[in-house]
């Protein structure tokens, strides 16, 4: 069936850290309830003090339940760190920050992850507990594991990330699993019902990637009837929040980053939103494009750019 262009359509967003996180509370405030699925990144996924960390998915959790710290992006507001502090202490490691209360949640997902129950299920606990409307769905059930290939040997992703503050000189990357994770049926129905699919920007190599990784899933983005459109991660040149921008010099890229990150998704966007300070790159690009204020400071700055992405992706289902 084609899809339909009123607003109770389904949108399925691909999402990853905190620029992902933050458009999709755009997203939320602007579609009805219940119009919004968001497909997350579990490639930064580890093990730490015995637990399962998925911090992409409770960046989005966090962001789309407004609980979120708005200094860091990722971990929760009015914060407490009696655990971290005194883990130390005892001569713990303290180097990724687990507050008090974000660590309650970690306990509950890890014995229920004990219990059986997957990482689908139990995200979908969390949010119905946390009074999410919309759907957040992990890539996969499986465990897939981002490791960066770096001048200093290989670092698994928050080794590279936090522990190194991406200092590294980046290569490439590897989504260890991949192969094996299976598309769960929730991710392939909410693609295959899309009326409008949107990639938030989010970091393309290491936000993005591994959930294209994961077998099947970017078929069905190719497969869809649904306009699919990006939003540049680049404002200006540089990357709005972590190292998107210094990874591509790395690979030698070193201007005209927002044709870049298109070239990157080629064959899978119908059209491509860039920031205004971009706009002297939007002739170069093979493909419709949107010219705005990209940069998400507040609610009403989220809601109004996800209206507008929501309206341009719309403009191309007639194209
Ligand atoms: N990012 C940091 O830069 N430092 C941290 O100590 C840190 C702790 C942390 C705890 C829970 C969580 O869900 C996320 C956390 N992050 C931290 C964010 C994080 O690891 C990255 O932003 C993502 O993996 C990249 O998208």
């Amino acid at each position: 069936m084609a899809p339909t262009t009123d607003n109770l359509s389904p949108v399925v967003a691909l999402a990853g850290g905190v620029g992902g996180a933050k458009f999709a509370a755009g997203l939320q405030e602007t579609l009805p309830p219940g119009a919004l699925t968001v497909i997350v990144n579990t490639g930064d996924d580890f093990q730490h003090w015995g637990l399962t960390i998925c911090p992409d998915i409770d960046t989005v959790l966090y962001g789309l339940a407004n609980v979120n710290n708005p200094e860091t992006g990722w971990g929760r507001a009015n914060e407490t760190w009696d655990v971290l502090t005194e883990t130390e202490r005892l001569g713990g490691e303290a180097w990724f920050r687990l507050g008090d209360k974000d660590l309650a949640l970690h306990l509950l997902r890890n014995n229920w992850l004990k219990s059986g129950a997957t990482l689908t299920e139990i995200t979908d606990r969390l949010r119905l507990t946390l009074d999410i409307p919309s759907r957040i769905l992990p890539m996969c059930n499986q465990p897939v594991r981002t490791l960066v290939h770096t001048d200093e040997g290989d670092l698994p992703f928050q080794d590279y990330f936090v522990r190194r503050r991406c200092e590294p000189t980046f290569h490439g990357l590897t989504f260890v699993g991949a192969d094996n994770a299976v598309l769960a049926p929730e991710v392939a129905e909410s693609l295959q019902t899309a009326a409008q699919i949107i990639i938030c920007p989010s970091n393309p190599y290491l936000s993005v990637d591994p959930i294209l990784s994961v077998p099947g899933l970017s078929d069905l983005v190719r497969a869809s009837a649904a306009p699919v459109v990006a939003v540049s991660p680049i404002v200006g040149g540089r990357a709005v929040k972590g190292p998107v921008a210094k990874m591509m010099r790395e690979m030698g890229h070193l201007e005209h980053l927002p044709l870049t990150v298109v070239e990157h998704y080629a064959g899978l966007l119908d059209g491509f939103v860039i920031d205004q300070q971009d706009r002297a790159d939007a002739s170069r690009l093979p493909l419709p494009t949107l010219t705005t204020d990209t940069i998400m400071t507040d609610l009403p700055s989220k809601r109004r750019l996800a209206a507008e992405v929501l309206q341009f992706s719309r403009s191309l289902m007639y194209s």
